[in-house]
């Protein structure tokens, strides 16, 4: 192994307990791996370099559990952290498994649902603040319907607002210095789920009474199942200020949910992403939401950990590649021509920029006709990531000599 792609601290590394510790249970089919405890699955995340731990409320806290119970747990777990040297960077609660969740949480139809859900949801953000969790965040998986009938999307959305609204004034209130991350998905495992994108995500926090202290945790798989292209939702969350955590993982779109390992099925798209987390300064953790193929046992989890990590890094080192790769940035200047010199002109409307912008000779035929170079452009990307360019020159290394019958 290249010791250049070994994790370090810096590098933001998370994984939810449920990641490393999934068993493999599947709808067609019972576990394949046994149930570790928090504190085991801790230090397999410390043995595989990694730097943060993530949790639901239940993760670590069992849902019946009697308060002094929950107050050792949490120590006891806080102390592991510390021992091994992981950090709890965010923590979440778990809105979804109970049966009282079926038919939602904050936009279930009952008050009696929706109160125990802010009641769950505030002893886990306390659970989360004494472990020292910066980011809090808020996957709907079950605020949805399958029965259109049954729910009027307007008032669901506005319950979940209510709900959201309430739990940032508890967190004021107590003091605590958390920010929220809504995490979209479009289905499964309801029919439908509201906030189905990033980009209703978005809209919807602009809605909010405290805007500011939330923000977006957009995942890779759960974009592609809508068919949307990740590199360019977080491009927007990150234009917006508002990417205060990412979900990393892979996914096929059209299939069911797979919460394959990071860059497993698509690594090109991949590569965009890190390019884009290393090049935009963003800051926030870097957390694998995913788990291990149901063929592994707990070798092949450590496997699909170090591998995450491996393939972030490895992408990460292409992406500097790229910035000195001599004929791609010659292709970039050619290309990133930001409106010439006309650019001044539409920074802002005026009288007179209008009536200059009218007065243009703009060549139309000509624009129209001129090749762009993206296939060559994206042959070199393709090329870099197959490694197959010549550092230096930044041109593509020579295929080995073949004889006419095409062998060496
Ligand atoms: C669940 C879901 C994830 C969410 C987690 C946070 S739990 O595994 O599939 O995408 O991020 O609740
Ligand atoms: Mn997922
Ligand atoms: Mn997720």
């Amino acid at each position: 192994m290249n010791d250049n792609y070994q994790p370090q601290p810096s590098d933001r590394f998370s994984f939810g307990l449920w990641t490393v510790g999934n068993p493999g249970r599947d709808p067609f089919g019972d576990a394949v791996r046994p149930k570790l405890d928090p504190i085991s699955l801790v230090k397999l995340l410390a043995e595989v370099g990694a730097w943060g731990v993530c949790l639901h409320d239940n993760d670590l806290v069992p849902i019946d559990a009697p308060a002094r119970d929950r107050d050792r747990i949490v120590k006891d777990f806080r102390q592991a952290c510390r021992d091994l040297g992981l950090v709890v960077p965010m923590a979440t609660t778990n809105l979804f498994t109970d049966p009282i969740f079926k038919d939602g949480a904050f936009t279930s139809n009952d008050g009696r649902v929706r109160a125990y859900a802010l009641q769950k949801t505030m002893r886990a953000i306390d659970i989360g603040a004494e472990l020292g969790a910066k980011i809090y965040v808020f996957w709907g998986g079950r605020e949805g319907t399958e029965v259109d009938a049954s729910k009027d999307p307007r008032t669901a959305i506005e319950r979940f607002r209510e709900c959201i609204d309430y739990l940032c004034s508890y967190c004021i209130d107590q003091g605590y210095s958390l920010k929220f991350a809504l995490e979209a998905k479009p289905n499964e495992p309801r029919g439908d789920i509201f906030l189905p994108t990033t980009g209703h995500c978005l809209a919807f926090i602009s809605t909010l009474q405290h805007h500011e202290m939330v923000g977006v945790n957009p995942e890779v798989a759960h974009e592609h199942m809508a068919g949307l292209n990740m590199h360019h939702t977080v491009a927007q969350a990150i234009a917006m200020g508002k990417l205060f955590h990412v979900d990393l993982n892979d996914q096929i779109p059209g299939r069911y949910d797979q919460d394959f390992r990071f860059g497993s099925a698509n690594p090109k798209t991949a590569f965009y992403l890190v390019r884009l987390l290393e090049e935009s300064g963003y800051e926030g953790p870097r957390h694998f939401d995913s788990h291990a193929y149901r063929t592994e046992d707990m070798d092949g989890v450590r496997d699909f950990a170090r591998g995450s990590m491996r393939t972030y890094l490895i992408l990460k080192e292409k992406a500097r590649q790229m910035r000195e790769d001599s004929e791609i940035q010659d292709l970039l200047s050619r290309i990133n021509k930001h409106g010439g010199d006309n650019a001044p002109l539409m920074k802002r409307y005026s009288k007179d920029s209008a009536r200059k912008i009218g007065e243009l000779q703009i060549d139309r035929a000509g624009l129209g006709a001129a090749g762009l170079e993206y296939e060559r452009l994206d042959q070199c990307v393709n090329e870099l990531l197959f490694g197959v360019r010549d550092r230096e020159r930044g041109a593509s290394a020579k295929p080995p000599a073949r004889s006419r019958n095409g062998r060496k």
